[in-house]
């Protein structure tokens, strides 16, 4: 009885692991957060998104806020009144779906400084290229996760042999 709980145990662990490598959480503009005058495309840039993956937009609340606009909007730095907005000041949004996405600040003015962010999502089955650690922090928490359960998972694998 009590081997068949460490083998569920062990593949359960092994089931969840790309799950969990694969969601990232990217905190926009790192730790500069959402601003004016600061480049968000060259932040962006290297990065590859995949549905499931997160933004967070950090700020201090009211100063600033996010919505969720299309190309053409986002073009002409306009925050259309029935777009979805965004205004808690750490706002985390799950990126859902593949194709295009545009985020710009409401604020009068501070859109046209460049506090606007334009991004790319991947279908998740695309290949995951390894994992950056300048441009993931998170990545880091994941590996260390990674290994403690690999290691737990081994434990569990040898006692249950011995
Ligand atoms: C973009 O959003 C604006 C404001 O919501 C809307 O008026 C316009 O029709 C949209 N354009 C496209 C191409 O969907
Ligand atoms: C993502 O995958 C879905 C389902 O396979 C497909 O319908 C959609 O067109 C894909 N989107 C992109 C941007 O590749
Ligand atoms: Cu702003």
């Amino acid at each position: 009885m009590a081997s068949s709980n460490h083998f569920n145990g062990f593949a359960i662990a092994v089931i969840l692991l790309p799950a969990i490598a694969f969601a990232t959480e990217y905190v926009v503009g790192d730790d500069k957060g959402w601003a004016i005058n600061f480049d968000y495309q060259a932040w962006a840039k290297d990065k590859v998104f995949y549905v499931g993956d997160t933004l967070v937009f950090n700020y201090i609340a009211p100063n600033h806020d996010v919505y969720k606009v299309n190309g053409t909007a986002f073009n002409d730095c306009i925050a259309p009144p029935d777009a979805e907005k965004f205004t808690s000041g750490n706002d985390k949004i799950e990126l859902k779906t593949a194709g295009n996405k545009w985020y710009l600040c409401g604020k009068s003015g501070h859109c046209s400084t460049g506090q606007k962010l334009s991004i790319t999502v991947s279908n998740s089955s695309a290949p995951q290229p390894a994992p950056s650690s300048s441009s993931a922090p998170s990545a880091i928490f994941v590996s260390v996760y990674q290994v403690f359960i690999a290691l737990t998972a081994a434990f569990v694998v040898v006692n249950h042999v011995v």
